[in-house]
């Protein structure tokens, strides 16, 4: 595995490795969520890139930027036993130098960026797709994978490659949990124990959701209540929001009943200090990308 710090070098690497070349793109602190993407590349690719980046153009002002978890001698160790082939691991002055945050380059989202995320968090998926229509300028990649956890921010991925014609195929990947429902997140961490023991909520809140609709609800809101209530009933998480939507606009719902396969519910929640997102479909079949 080699680890590349510049553009020019990853570049000069990129051009001697054989193709299809897949790329995971990741800020870091990988955990058998990132790993699992790495594997769906390395079934696929002859080459496997991933690029660790703690990128601080998605971070908020009163985010938790600096203290990010960047154990990066583990996530090199991790990256190489599970396959990856090149590291692109650049600072931030080689992915924005100077100049950057003025130049008329950032990628500006709308559409599915609007709500939920997009609403809460300002400027987010803004840094986001900045930052990945970069990478995927430096590293040309056939495929690039990203996890179903930050379903909106897959949609978004999708929307600005279709909307830019960059030749890449965006692959999503299923949420990867602990055996306790958890999905994993490298803001886990923060977790104190008996947080760590209600953030289960977010989990069995989508399992409800799932179950009220396998019993035949079909009314977007009283799913939504359905999902909502198991949050409101755990002490400690407070929901920032709960939606049942359309799972490539990210629309609110009415209905499901005639709705596009996989309506997603969609949950931001507060425990302390620490926010987490999950979603899940409620409908049967995975919702499908023509
Ligand atoms: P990061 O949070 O490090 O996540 C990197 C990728 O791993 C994302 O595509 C994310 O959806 C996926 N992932 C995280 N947890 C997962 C889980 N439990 N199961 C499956 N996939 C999971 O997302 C980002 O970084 C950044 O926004 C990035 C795309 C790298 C741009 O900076």
């Amino acid at each position: 595995m080699r680890v590349l710090e510049t553009i020019a070098a990853f570049r000069a690497a990129r051009a001697e490795v054989p193709g299809p070349l897949g790329l995971v793109p990741t800020m870091g602190a990988l955990h058998e969520g990132h790993l699992s993407l790495v594997r769906r590349a390395r079934a696929a690719c002859a080459t496997v890139a991933m690029s660790i980046f703690v990128n601080p153009a998605q971070f908020g002002p009163s985010e938790d930027l600096s203290r990010y978890p960047r154990p990066l001698a583990r996530d090199l160790e991790l990256a190489e036993a599970t396959g990856v082939d090149l590291v692109f691991h650049p600072d931030v002055a080689e992915m924005y130098p100077p100049g950057f945050a003025t130049a008329v380059v950032p990628v500006v989202p709308g559409g599915p960026a609007q709500r939920w995320e997009g609403e809460h968090r300002p400027g987010h998926f803004q840094g986001v797709i900045t930052v990945v229509a970069r990478l995927l300028g430096i590293v040309s990649p056939q495929t690039a994978y990203f996890g179903e956890k930050d379903w909106q921010q897959l949609q978004v991925v999708r929307r600005m490659v279709a909307d830019l014609a960059i030749p890449v195929e965006i692959a999503g990947c299923p949420i990867v949990r602990e055996p306790d429902g958890l999905a994993l997140s490298s803001r886990n961490v923060y977790l104190s124990p008996e947080q760590r023991r209600h953030a289960t909520a977010l989990s069995r809140a989508l399992r409800a959701g799932r179950a009220r609709y396998e019993a035949g609800e079909r009314e977007a809101e009283a799913l939504r209540r359905a999902i909502e209530a198991v949050l409101l009933d755990t002490p400690g998480v407070r929901p920032d929001y709960v939606a049942v939507v359309d799972p490539h606009s990210l629309e609110p719902l009415t209905r499901l009943e005639g709705a596009t396969p996989g309506a997603r519910a969609l949950i931001a929640a507060r425990l302390g200090g620490v926010r987490l997102i999950d979603n899940a479909a409620l409908s049967g079949g995975e919702p499908s990308y023509s």
